[in-house]
C-alpha cells in the first residue's frame, strides 16, 4: 500500500482516483505452522474426588501446558469438614483404599526435595496450595503448579498414575514430611 500512494503521489494521481481503483485482494498470508499450537498444547483430566467412606464427594478438572498445571476442585456440600485443607499429589494413582488412602503413597518428589511450597529445599512436586472448605462443606478452588504437568514420563499420567489428595487438616507449608496435614480424607486417581 505504502508502495502504490508513493507511485500515486509520485505520478500525480489524486488520492481519490487512488481510491477508485480496483481493490487488491489481500495478499494471502504466510503458514503459521506455531499458530494453533497453544490450544493443542493443553490437555485435559476430569475425575470424581472419593471421600473418606468411598462416595463420590467432589470432582476434578485438571488443565496442563507443558510449563504448569491448573486444577479445579470442585467439592458438594457436606463433602469436607469446614476450613482449610492440605492438599497435594501424591506419586501413585490409586484410592481403593478407602479411608486411609495410603496406596496413593508420598509426594510427588522426583528430585527428592523437601516439603513445603515454604521450604527453602523445597518444594516437592505434589505441594500445591490449600484448598477451604465453606461451612456447608462445599469448596470451590483452582490450584496451580509449575512442578509438574499432566504428560510425559514424570507426569502425573505417569506409568502409574498420581492422585490428588486432600488432608484433614490444613498444610502449613514447610513441616516435614507432609505440613503437619493430618489424615487423608479424600482422593482423585489421575490416570
Ligand atoms: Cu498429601
Ligand atoms: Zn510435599
Amino acid at each position: 500500500m505504502k508502495k502504490a500512494l508513493l507511485a500515486a503521489l509520485i505520478s500525480g494521481i489524486a488520492l481519490p482516483a487512488l481510491a477508485q481503483a480496483p481493490a487488491q485482494p489481500p495478499a494471502a498470508a504466510p503458514p503459521q505452522p506455531g499458530a494453533a499450537a497453544p490450544a493443542q498444547a493443553v490437555q485435559t483430566f476430569e475425575g470424581p474426588i472419593v471421600g473418606a467412606k468411598g462416595d463420590q464427594i467432589g470432582k476434578i478438572a485438571i488443565r496442563s501446558s507443558e510449563n504448569a498445571t491448573v486444577v479445579r476442585v470442585t467439592i458438594n456440600p457436606g463433602g469436607l469438614a469446614p476450613g482449610w485443607h492440605g492438599t497435594h499429589f501424591h506419586s501413585v494413582g490409586d484410592c481403593s483404599d478407602v479411608g486411609q488412602f495410603q496406596l496413593s503413597k508420598g509426594h510427588i518428589n522426583h528430585e527428592n526435595a523437601k516439603h513445603g511450597l515454604l521450604h527453602p529445599e523445597g518444594p516437592d512436586e505434589g505441594d500445591v496450595p490449600n484448598v477451604y472448605a465453606n461451612a456447608d462443606g462445599s469448596v470451590n478452588a483452582e490450584l496451580s503448579t509449575e512442578s509438574i504437568v499432566l504428560n510425559g514420563p514424570q507426569g502425573l499420567k505417569d506409568g502409574d498414575g498420581s492422585a490428588l489428595v486432600i488432608h484433614a487438616n490444613e498444610d502449613d507449608h514447610i513441616t516435614q514430611p507432609i505440613g503437619n496435614a493430618g489424615a487423608r480424607v479424600a482422593c482423585a486417581v489421575i490416570k
